[in-house]
């Protein structure tokens, strides 16, 4: 028995305006005020909340062909990669709290700085591959991971906040995990690059146990890369984690979605977590609220170390009367 040390540094980001819905700027303090910090301190893990990011407004961010507020979600995702950075570089696994998910572009380019041999694992409902060109709805949350991919900065147009931003990640280096709801430009590009998908299908028929074995069999094929996982909450079915802006029925059960963390924290390579698209807002009764926001500090206490068989000290003695 061997109870890891885990230092974590948690970066909250309050921002909305990768998609339409208001309230998922919310997630970062309602995760928290279920009890984040406490938890994983009761778990034996080294805290430091670095608080939440502020984003400064854009005005005239008028939209580029289709792609909604690109330049505030530029400049507001060069902020997450500073923080990202400096997490990194104190030596922290670093929690980034959403927020949407448009955030992983900062969250992962900030990470690649540090650690530029990194594989992603996404865990969501959607591929948000979309580039700015095939995206149906302009909501640059559906299009984080076509700004990070080496193989797609061909297909990327010039947008003002944008220029910072070097693709980092191989897609051989990518895995997702939960997929239900991809536009057909995106399926295409998942083809056309050979990722690797596991969407609900696989989950159904392999079983989560199989697919994280042959999701680390991919993603460790030639070295042990650090992992990067970014986890949307509406990856988990709606009955699970109602809370969010996009949900899509027939996800992954609680049981599967702790799993994932579970599996990936034995790996001893998670270097740093995304969880996004909380949005306490969207839920139909307060409840729904706090159900969601205690499933979302389930999947990150999963990540550093929480098992269901329970643990103990490893001086732990009975005591003798
Ligand atoms: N694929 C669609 C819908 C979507 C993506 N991510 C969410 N919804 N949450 C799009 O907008 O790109
Ligand atoms: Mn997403
Ligand atoms: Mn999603």
């Amino acid at each position: 028995f061997r109870r890891d040390l885990h230092s974590v540094g948690i970066i909250g980001a309050p921002f909305s305006k990768g998609q339409p819905r208001d309230g998922v700027q919310l997630g970062p303090d309602v995760i928290r005020e279920a009890g984040l910090v406490k938890k994983l301190e009761g778990q034996g893990c080294v805290v430091k909340d670095y608080g939440n990011l502020i984003f400064e407004e854009v005005s005239n961010d008028e939209p580029i062909g289709r792609t909604k507020q690109p330049r505030v979600v530029g400049l507001a995702n060069k902020k997450v990669a500073d923080a990202v950075q400096r997490v990194k570089t104190d030596g922290q696994t670093c929690v980034m709290l959403g927020g949407d998910h448009s955030l992983a572009v900062g969250s992962i380019h900030g990470h690649a700085a540090c650690r530029p041999e990194l594989s992603v694992v996404w865990v969501d409902a959607h591929a948000d591959i979309n580039t700015p060109l095939t995206s149906p709805t302009g909501n640059i949350h559906g299009q984080p991971m076509s700004y990070l991919i080496h193989e797609l900065c061909t297909k990327i147009p010039v947008m003002p906040n944008f220029s910072w931003i070097k693709p980092c990640i191989a897609a051989k280096d990518v895995v997702y995990i939960g997929l239900r709801d991809v536009d057909p430009e995106e399926h295409y590009i998942l083809k056309h690059l050979g990722i690797k998908t596991f969407s609900m299908t696989e989950v159904d028929g392999l079983g989560i146990a199989k697919v994280m074995e042959q999701m680390c069999d991919h993603i460790f094929s030639k070295i042990k890369k650090p992992i990067h996982l970014s986890y949307d909450i509406d990856a988990l079915d709606p009955s699970v984690a109602p809370a969010t802006g996009t949900p899509v029925i027939g996800g992954l059960t609680y049981r599967e979605g702790i799993y994932i963390t579970e599996y990936l924290c034995q790996t001893g390579l998670l270097s740093a977590i995304d969880v996004v698209e909380v949005n306490p807002k969207q839920a139909k009764r307060k409840e729904e609220v706090h159900f969601t926001a205690n499933v979302a500090v389930d999947l990150v206490l999963g990540c550093f170390g929480r098992v269901r068989e329970g643990s103990h000290p490893a001086n732990y003695k009975i005591p003798e009367p």
